[in-house]
């Protein structure tokens, strides 16, 4: 049986979505997401999404395979994609605010009128153990602490949004060898569940600029709890204002870390590109 699909991105972060609302299980397995986010032999993403049933009384269940057939807990740009999608899927009985399962907990993306989306991203997590990360003791925050990495020290400050960020702050982001820096951070021994890392020159504190090497995804345009994580690193070392706008290769996403809640959200935007049909 052929499999429908759709292609969305978020500023340049590309997913391939799948309607998988009849069964639980994802109808693509793990390796057959690294050939279909392949390049060149494949249709080519960042990781591929799947809209499952609901849980628990949410409407629906966010799964993500990463390019590299990892699965991570969470998914920014993607959930942003997902709302778009699922809308589209409705119909007329599409929604303005949906309550996503995922493994990071329940997120809501709100279709805003403006065409953008905007989502309640949860409360960050700061321990060393919540990361995961051995940088510091495990009931410990990780802020402006120095890990060794490709012949350097790096000031980072580490967060997750159910999955782990790894923020530097530099002067230049455009000299970061990320092709050569990344991975080194993604496979540091400091990182038992591997991590997200994010390089990031402050602007002005309300404006920052981004590039990230994406756990089981590599160089990408855009990381959407990556910008997240990055505005809460900047809270906490006095560098950002709780409302930042984050810039990043494809464009920008606004972040607010509420004082009140504790909650994040992110404001961005998300397309549609073409559906297809994948054929054995
Ligand atoms: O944590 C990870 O393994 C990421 N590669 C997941 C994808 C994150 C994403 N880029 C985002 O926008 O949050 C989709």
């Amino acid at each position: 049986m052929p499999i429908e699909f759709t292609k969305y991105h978020g500023l340049g972060n590309d997913f391939i979505l799948i309607d998988n609302r009849h069964s639980s299980e994802p109808v693509v397995t793990p390796e057959q997401a690294v050939v279909l986010c392949d390049r060149h032999f494949g249709i080519g993403a960042d990781g591929v999404i799947f809209a499952l049933p609901g849980q628990n009384g949410t409407d629906y269940t966010m799964r993500i395979f990463n390019s590299d057939g990892s699965e991570p807990e969470m998914c920014g740009n993607g959930i942003r994609c997902l709302a778009k999608f699922i809308a589209d899927l409705e119909g007329s009985e599409a929604k303005t605010l949906y309550r996503i399962h995922t493994a990071a907990g329940v997120i809501s993306p709100e279709l805003r009128s403006d065409g953008q989306v905007k989502v309640d991203m949860g409360v960050p997590r700061l321990l060393a153990a919540e990361i995961p990360t051995t940088l510091a003791p495990p009931d410990a925050k990780v802020i402006d602490v120095a890990i060794a990495v490709a012949d350097k020290s790096w000031s980072v400050t580490c967060v997750s949004m159910g999955n782990p960020h790894c923020i530097t702050f530099v002067d230049d982001v455009s000299a970061i060898d990320l092709e050569t820096v990344g991975p080194q951070f993604e496979h540091h021994p400091a990182f038992p569940q591997r991590t997200n890392t994010e390089f990031i020159q402050v602007i002005r504190s309300d404006y920052v600029k981004m590039r990230v090497w994406e756990r089981g995804a590599g160089v990408t345009l855009a990381c959407g709890t990556g910008a997240c994580a990055t505005v809460v690193a900047g809270v906490l070392t006095g560098k950002c204002d709780r409302t930042t706008a984050v810039e990043l290769p494809g464009g920008v996403l606004q972040i607010e870390w509420s004082e009140v809640s504790g909650r994040i959200y992110m404001t961005g935007p998300a397309q549609r590109v073409f559906t297809g049909l994948i054929s054995h």
